[in-house]
């Protein structure tokens, strides 16, 4: 996936931006998020401020219709934003790899819009990339100093390490299902390799490239405030069969 090297201008008008080498884009896959559109967008602001990057926020939404679009034209003006709209397509996985093929940065970042992932962690996360450190950063809940709400039920609970162990073999990393990760676009596999089913996109980029120098940092995942979960137990029964796509290609069978 090498697009985006012609480094187009990310929105005419933003002038209070310095850009110099790293170009970064932060890639949110959104359903009916509007809400927390002009929030993932303040917190982004505010972690990059002050940082000599050249950054976009692309949203990839699949037409919401609850005012997603129109508030993020309103973002654009203001903020180095773009919304894609999918029409009659649904999925976090495959409108994160869209949002990727649109995408103009070196560095990818991908997050999820609702607020659960920290913004401030970003820097950090691109920082590893650029001094050579790692080549996947992953935002984790489940390695030292990372953490999720203290009132997290016995279910959720189970329902977030249960599918994490179930990945286990397939990657070393504490927190596969975590959806909050930075990569730098020469490294993604390419999208006629990418076959991801639902929710767990970092986990299929991680299991098809060729990544040599993972490293985990630690979040605060934060429960959603506005809106509503999609995770669904259609979800959960699509991660099994992707699960399976996995092993298959991992263990070289036809899939
Ligand atoms: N484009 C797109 N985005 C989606 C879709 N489903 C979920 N998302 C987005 O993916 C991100 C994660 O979804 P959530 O519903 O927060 O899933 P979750 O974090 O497992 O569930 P909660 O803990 O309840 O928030 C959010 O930004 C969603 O808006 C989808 O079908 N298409
Ligand atoms: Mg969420």
């Amino acid at each position: 996936m090498h697009r985006g090297r012609h480094r187009p201008p990310l929105r005419r008008g933003i002038s209070n931006l310095c850009y110099t080498e790293a170009v970064i884009s932060i890639v949110l896959p959104t359903y009916k998020e509007a809400e927390n559109l002009p929030h993932v967008t303040r917190a982004i602001a505010d972690a990059l401020a002050g940082r000599d990057w050249r950054y976009e926020i692309l949203f990839v939404d699949d037409d919401s219709q609850d005012g997603s679009e129109e508030i993020g034209a309103k973002l654009a003006e203001t903020n180095p934003v773009r919304v894609i709209v999918r029409r009659g397509e649904r999925g976090l996985a495959t409108a994160v790899i869209h949002g990727i093929e649109a995408s103009v940065g070196d560095v990818i970042v991908v997050m999820d819009a609702d607020l659960s992932h920290p913004a401030s962690v970003i820097p950090e996360m691109v920082e590893r990339l650029q001094t050579g450190e790692s080549d996947f950063v992953l935002g984790s809940r489940y390695v030292e100093g990372g953490t999720v709400h203290d009132d997290w039920s016995l279910f959720r609970k189970l329902n977030s390490v249960i599918p994490s162990l179930l990945a286990r073999p397939l990657c070393h990393l504490k927190d596969p299902m975590s959806g909050f990760f930075a990569v730098r676009r020469s490294e993604i596999p390419d999208s006629s390799v990418l076959s991801p089913i639902g929710y767990k996109v970092a986990l299929e980029i991680f299991v098809k490239g060729n990544f040599q120098r993972a490293i985990e940092v630690p979040i605060h995942f934060a429960d959603r405030q506005y809106g509503e979960s999609k995770l669904t137990l259609k979800e959960q029964l699509n991660f099994l069969r992707h699960l399976v796509r996995l092993y298959r290609h991992k263990l070289g069978a036809p899939s």
